[in-house]
């Protein structure tokens, strides 16, 4: 049986692919693991049905007959240490490419939601003009170092792998920015994973749930 995910019934992004029900979609695809969705709104994210699977009433979760998960970070480790092709056969790559996972969901993206904070809900706060640029710095730092690491590499440590998948999917959320303009490696590295197969169907995937969606509605 095909595992289950859920997924928001109408995205606020309208179909970017930002949200995290993009990484494991992805995951599922890079191993060619055909997968079920069902979609939720808001409100059924926080009856009991849905957080008695996810503490949080948040998306994305993952059903596998009798297992469930949450976080998508874990779910994505799940696919890729039940399926080859999303880490590395040897102990120690497998190793480095689970400290890849963690650094981009642990270490580089705190800050990039920060400015998503800052500009979505502290924007009429009068501190506001302060802490943007502050919170940018911080991203621009990572940014440096991250940049300085890859350098002319394709991908983070060796071959494509989870870790990579995740560092792509955080950096995508910068994609309107300007940040990554100062980044050519970067932004050439995100265009490698967005041109990656897999990438392409699971974006088409969630994107005709918003296009489909859209479509219901009276004109
Ligand atoms: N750490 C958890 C994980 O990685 O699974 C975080 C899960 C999470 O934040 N889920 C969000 C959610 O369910 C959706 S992805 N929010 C509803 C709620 O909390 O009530 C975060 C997200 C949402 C929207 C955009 N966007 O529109 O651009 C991007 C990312």
């Amino acid at each position: 049986m095909n595992p289950t995910i859920t997924a928001f019934e109408s995205s606020p992004d309208r179909g970017q692919g930002l949200a995290r029900d993009m990484p494991v979609r992805w995951a599922l695809e890079e191993v060619g693991q055909p997968y079920d969705v069902r979609l939720l709104s808001f409100a059924e994210m926080k009856e009991p049905a849905h957080c008695a699977l996810q503490p949080f009433g948040q998306i994305p979760t993952y059903e596998e007959g009798d297992l469930v998960l949450f976080e998508s970070g874990a779910i994505v480790l799940h696919i890729a240490e039940t399926h080859a092709g999303l880490l590395p056969d040897d102990a120690d790559g497998r190793a480095r490419a689970i400290a890849w996972m963690f650094a981009a969901l642990n270490t580089v993206e705190p800050p990039i939601v920060n400015r998503t904070i800052a500009i979505l809900f502290e924007g009429d706060r009068s501190w506001r003009d302060e802490r943007l640029p502050l919170v940018e710095d911080r991203i621009r730092a990572m940014l440096d170092q991250l940049s300085r690491r890859l350098g002319d590499c394709e991908w983070l440590d060796g071959g494509f792998s989870a870790g990579d998948l995740l560092m792509v999917a955080v950096l995508r959320r910068l994609g309107s920015s300007g940040i990554l303009d100062d980044y050519r490696n970067l932004a050439a590295y995100i265009a490698r994973g967005e041109a990656r197969p897999a990438f392409q169907r699971a974006f088409a995937a969630q994107l005709a749930v918003f296009t489909t969606s859209q479509a219901a509605l009276p004109s």
